[in-house]
């Protein structure tokens, strides 16, 4: 990083458009393609000339690594934008793709995924054994009245059945709607009366943190509030005791196991509805994200194979998202399994029963493509390099990451403690809406920047536009849009295309917005700089969360920092941050606070320019993440602006808040 050249800069010069987001940060280290990688990439450059050349040729040629029972000769039907239709006169079936027609081809052997739970027992399990498994958990839910188009509530912990009673909806046609395990009763009974669910397949529990943890009470709760369900499917899994609702509950053992392993796969058309998927805007009701089935498994079966370089007779891939997040069903579910891979399922959380559990596992199973998220990462840099340095990592061959911007000093901690320095980094842009991945280095192609996504893939048209939809030019900042539809776009907001048009096509014209601020480097990548909701305004200069707490987490005593933006008498916003130490400097800084506090401010000061010194840094012991582990700024602004703390239902611990709250002395 150039802190030099930064620090010389007035803050006149740092930030060039008022109405647009700074350029603050400048990165200039770069990472070549391993030479051996490259030479043996499953993508080349030559698929962004051919995507470029033939947009919709490139996609059709996509689709055909899909079997169809009807193969689709449209691709691409935008007569009524924003509603897309991709591949709509062809037929298939999702859960034909992700299993029969690998063993069909004589793979049934080949290990589909290792399962590894908390408490440490595991299970392989093949393609063969997942095959005759769905086979009888579709024929379970046709028992139970489940057809065709209706609609299914998922809530279980990470456990192969998730996955299994996915695969088995999408066989039968009906829609999943996976609701996080770990969410309350209320966002149950919410998400199954938006959708309408006929049944909902959960289980006893889960276990995380060392202990079995319920979920079936949430289940009960939430089913005490609305009407339309008919049946609860419960897996057995810790085998603590549950209430029981005879007529309505039925054991997954009792009902499944009995069922004959033969099931014919109806085909479906293209455009049959694959699965509902909620995300919580700040504010309002969740929106239902719908997805279908053609071009939904076309985009996340071509991402895995190109983003991750996927062999799958030699690769041994994980994802360590939980399948109640988009990332789970596109890169756990679909993604993997539509391209024959072999994959890592693990239970529980990173630190049961101790700090290394997931180099661990990385060594047991010989994991060769690790696909994570910031927040993670930046634990495990908390937590210690000799942590990771404890295990044989030396099977890994291409890292991932998703969910936030990376800072620049996580991918490189990543890539040197995690990836031996010589892994590639994909850091992956997409969002539940987008279905899969949109915005992403290739790893046997691009130079990569810690930081940036950079690129659109190929078939993808990404770009930052300014407030008045303009393209903005290379070294400016802006909102990122997605300018041309995708095969796994999502179709609507279920129930309200006026919501789904509000939302996204209505901001610029013809585009979608996407809710990211985004800046185009002198090259013309991109970087992601946060949800616009989160850029602050100070002093009349829009100045990016993300470049913020990059900044501060440059520091050699931070690991983790999240920066708002807090209502000011003279600059309109004051630039507050939240700061989480390194593990070996937390009980220096205890003894330090006042000191620390300078140096981070001046280190900000000179890694960004003056205007972007935050007037507060707080250190605290953790912050308040979703379940997918992003930041929920809101709160803090909450805390940062004396305001009673809005709604904290996707939170995952809510007694972060109270230890912030203590912590926070009285506004100066
Ligand atoms: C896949 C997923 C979407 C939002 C998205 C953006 C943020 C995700 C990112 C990233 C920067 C990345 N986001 N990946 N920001 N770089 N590589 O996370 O879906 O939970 O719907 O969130 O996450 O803000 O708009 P979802």
């Amino acid at each position: 990083m150039d802190r030099d050249t930064s620090d010389a800069l007035g803050m006149g010069d740092v930030v060039s458009n008022e109405s647009s987001l700074a350029n603050l940060l400048k990165e200039e280290r770069r990472f070549a393609p391993p030479a051996e990688l490259a030479a043996q990439a499953n993508v080349t450059a030559a698929a962004y000339e051919q995507a470029a050349a033939d947009r919709l040729g490139f996609w059709a040629e996509q689709a055909r690594r899909l079997s169809w029972a009807t193969e689709p000769t449209e691709t691409l039907d935008w007569s009524n934008p924003p509603f897309a239709r991709w591949f709509a006169d062809g037929k298939l079936n999702v859960a034909y793709n992700c299993v029969d027609r690998h063993v069909e081809a004589g793979l049934g052997d080949r290990v589909a995924i290792h399962f590894e739970g908390e408490p440490g027992d595991s299970r392989a399990i093949t393609y063969a054994q997942l095959k005759d498994e769905v086979s009888r958990a579709a024929h379970a839910l046709t028992e139970l009245g489940v057809r065709k188009g209706d609609r299914v509530a998922v809530y279980m912990p990470m456990i192969p059945e998730a996955a299994v009673a996915m695969l088995a909806c999408a066989r039968i046609g009906a829609a999943h709607s996976v609701v996080f395990g770990g969410f309350s009763a209320d966002a149950i009974a919410a998400r199954i009366q938006d959708a309408d669910a006929k049944v909902v397949i959960t289980a006893d529990g889960g276990y995380r943190r060392g202990k079995p943890s319920a979920l079936k009470p949430a289940v009960d709760e939430a089913l005490g509030r609305v009407d339309g369900v008919e049946r609860v499917l419960v897996v057995r899994r810790t085998g603590q005791d549950v209430a029981w609702t005879e007529g309505r509950d039925v054991w997954w053992h009792e009902i499944v196991d009995r069922q004959s392993a033969e099931h014919a796969p109806e085909a479906f058309e293209a455009e049959h509805p694959l699965f509902i998927l909620y995300t919580s805007g700040t504010t309002g009701k969740p929106k239902g994200i719908l997805h279908t089935s053609g071009g939904y498994l076309t985009q996340a079966a071509y991402t895995h194979h190109a983003v991750f370089d996927l062999k799958p007779e030699t690769d041994v891939y994980w994802c360590t998202a939980d399948i109640g997040w988009v990332t789970g069903h596109s890169y756990i579910v679909y993604g993997p399994l539509a391209n024959g891979a072999t994959q890592v399922m693990y239970e529980g959380t990173p630190d049961t029963p101790h700090q290394g559990r997931f180099w661990e596992i990385v060594q047991k199973y010989g994991v060769t493509i690790l696909y994570t998220a910031p927040t993670a990462i930046r634990t495990f840099m908390k937590w210690g390099d000799d942590i990771p340095a404890k295990f044989d990592l030396s099977s890994l061959r291409v890292l991932g990451s998703v969910g936030e911007p990376i800072n620049p000093e996580a991918w490189v901690w990543y890539r040197e403690h995690i990836g031996g320095g010589r892994c590639p980094i994909v850091d992956t842009w997409w969002q539940t809406e987008t279905g899969a991945m949109m915005i992403s280095p290739l790893p046997g192609v691009t130079e990569t920047k810690p930081g940036s996504a950079q690129r659109p893939l190929p078939g993808i048209a990404a770009t930052v536009v300014d407030d008045e939809a303009n393209e903005v030019p290379d070294g400016g900042g802006g909102y990122l849009v997605l300018t041309e539809p995708w095969p796994s776009m999502l179709r609507t907001i279920w129930g309200d295309d006026q919501r789904f048009i509000d939302t996204y096509w209505s901001r610029f014209e013809g585009k979608y917005f996407a809710g990211d601020g985004a800046k185009k480097d002198e090259d013309g990548d991109i970087w992601l700089l946060g949800r616009v909701d989160d850029v602050m305004l100070v002093s009349g200069h829009n100045i990016s969360t993300t470049e913020v707490e990059s900044a501060l987490v440059s520091h050699p005593k931070v690991a983790e920092a999240a920066v708002v933006g807090a209502a000011d008498e003279t600059t309109g916003q004051a630039i507050v941050a939240f700061v989480i130490l390194r593990g070996n400097v937390a009980a220096e800084a205890e003894a330090d606070t006042d000191a620390l506090v300078a140096d981070l401010r001046n280190h900000v000061g000179a890694t960004l320019g003056p205007i972007a010194k935050p007037k507060r840094v707080l250190p605290v012991a953790e912050l308040p993440k979703t379940r997918s582990g992003k930041i929920m700024r809101r709160l803090l602004r909450d805390v940062a602006e004396n305001r009673q703390l809005g709604d904290v239902t996707t939170l995952t611990d809510s007694s972060v808040m109270d230890l912030i709250q203590a912590k926070l002395p009285a506004a100066p």
